[in-house]
């Protein structure tokens, strides 16, 4: 375990030092100012965090530590028996900002087969729901329920020093990331495969044991939850998941309540919750029309049906994105090779054909193209992973990689309690009239 700790530890030192440099040298150097309407309309665009794991570009999607999503699936480390890169390569990189070897990625992949095991007051808590709650409620619920195994909360509570804060962060992010495969299957087989669970197969690596306890041993599924588990890892720190993790750690909240806040905001409609949308709102659809591939027109009428009735289109438009989605172009390129002729895919290709220009004709909406959601439950529903309730759940366990890596970065360079200034609308208008 010791050597990627050690080496995690030896780059946030560096970086911690240049970063002590560079606030006394160039601190007050302003980033931009603030307009009224930014301070009403979800801060878009105020540059107010620091993340160090990966970085948006508006045009060309997200990029961690530098590297595009194409150029991952070539350079990150692989399975013996795969083509597409494993998460543990990514989690390796996001942290300490360089691409492992085969043998870093193989030891991350131990330690977490090592530590999946699932204490069992937590299935307990899980089993106390209704089968029918949502499995995101019954995820987040478990990941709270597991925060009794904080080491972080623990030491705190003994006494610890600021500066080993990091090393028990870094120790419960790890824990948590290995066992979260293991809930996320617990809920699923409990849910809709009749509570028959599926034990872990400890000599498979994070994303294929993931597969193997949800009931899915296709070679393909396998590739396809390890693409999967990278491409929705991290999106920067803004996001509500990434952001709501990061603020909850300012209060030194263990990774634990953290990440289960990351989660609860994971959760909603116009984040994470959009997978499950996006495939409903296909299928619905399909069953209008009455087939499972509608032509672009009847499909450019079910939009322009949608906008009338006052809803969104899931899976399009993002808040900082103004092009295609790289997320959304690997997946498309995954279904290319591995179900190309699957109907309710096809469909996806054809919306993105048609819905851009329609999007964009409102004159409203600043990106008319799809994010990664678009297109996720499409290749789910073909491998017959076809519950969408829970494909939420798998975008929560993928992004555990890159909140957890920051969560670690934000205790190892010292960051301090979060607290922006808020106003009141009046105080706004006494503002105004100052002016
Ligand atoms: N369909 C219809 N209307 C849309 C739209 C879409 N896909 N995307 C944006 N709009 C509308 C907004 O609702 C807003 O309308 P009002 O002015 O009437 O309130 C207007 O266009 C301007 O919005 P925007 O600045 O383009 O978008 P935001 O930054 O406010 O919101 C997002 C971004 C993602 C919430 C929004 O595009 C959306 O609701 N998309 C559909 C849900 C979705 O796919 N979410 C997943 C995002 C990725 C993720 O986080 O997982």
């Amino acid at each position: 375990m010791g050597y990627i700790k050690d080496h995690f530890k030896e780059v946030a030192d560096k970086q911690s030092a240049a970063i002590k440099k560079l606030i006394a040298e160039h601190g007050e150097i302003s980033l931009g100012q603030v307009t009224i309407a930014q301070a009403y309309q979800g801060m878009r665009g105020i540059p107010g965090l620091i993340t160090e794991t990966s970085l948006l570009d508006a045009n060309e999607g997200i990029r961690f530590r530098g590297y595009s999503i194409p150029e991952l699936r070539e350079k990150l480390p692989k399975a013996s028996d795969g083509k597409e890169p494993c998460p543990e390569g990514l989690f390796y990189l996001m942290l300490v900002g360089e691409i492992p070897t085969d043998e870093d990625a193989g030891h991350i992949s131990a330690v977490w087969a090592r530590r999946s095991h699932v204490p069992n007051h937590v299935f307990q808590v899980i089993e106390a729901f209704p089968v029918s709650t949502h499995p995101m409620t019954q995820f987040c619920a478990a990941v709270l329920a597991l925060q009794t195994e904080s080491k972080f909360a623990k030491a705190y509570e003994a006494g610890i020093s600021k500066k080993e804060y990091w090393d028990y962060v870094y120790e419960d992010s790890m824990t948590l990331i290995a066992r979260l495969p293991r809930i996320a299957a617990y809920i699923y087989r409990r849910k809709y495969k009749n509570g028959e669970h599926i034990q872990p197969d400890g000599m498979l690596d994070w994303s294929a044991n993931f597969a193997h306890m949800l009931g899915y041993d296709d070679d393909s599924f396998k590739e396809l939850m390890r693409l999967y588990l990278t491409i929705h890892a991290d999106h920067e720190g803004g996001n509500v998941s990434a952001h709501a993790t990061h603020l909850v750690g300012s209060a030194l909240s263990d990774p634990y309540l953290c990440f289960t806040a990351g989660m609860t905001g994971l959760a909603g409609p116009l984040h994470g919750l959009a997978n499950q949308e996006v495939i409903r709102w296909i299928e619905e659809l399909q069953k209008d029309l009455g087939t499972l591939t509608p032509s672009k027109e009847q499909i450019a009428d079910y939009i322009r049906k949608t906008l009338s009735e006052g809803k969104v289109v899931p899976g399009y438009g993002h808040a900082v994105l103004r092009k295609t989605d790289p997320r959304f172009t690997a997946q498309m390129e995954f279904a290319k090779v591995h179900c190309a002729d699957n109907p309710t895919v096809q469909t996806v290709w054809n919306v993105y054909e048609v819905a851009p220009e329609i999007l964009e004709s409102t004159g409203k909406i600043k990106n008319p193209w799809p994010n990664v959601d678009a297109h996720s439950g499409a290749l789910l529903k073909h491998y017959g992973l076809v519950e969408e309730d829970f494909y939420t759940v798998l975008f929560g366990v993928s992004r555990a990689l890159g909140v957890l890596a920051s969560l670690c970065w934000d205790r190892a360079l010292g960051f301090p309690i979060e607290r922006p200034k808020s106003m009141t609308t009046e105080w706004i208008n006494n503002y105004i009239a100052k002016q």
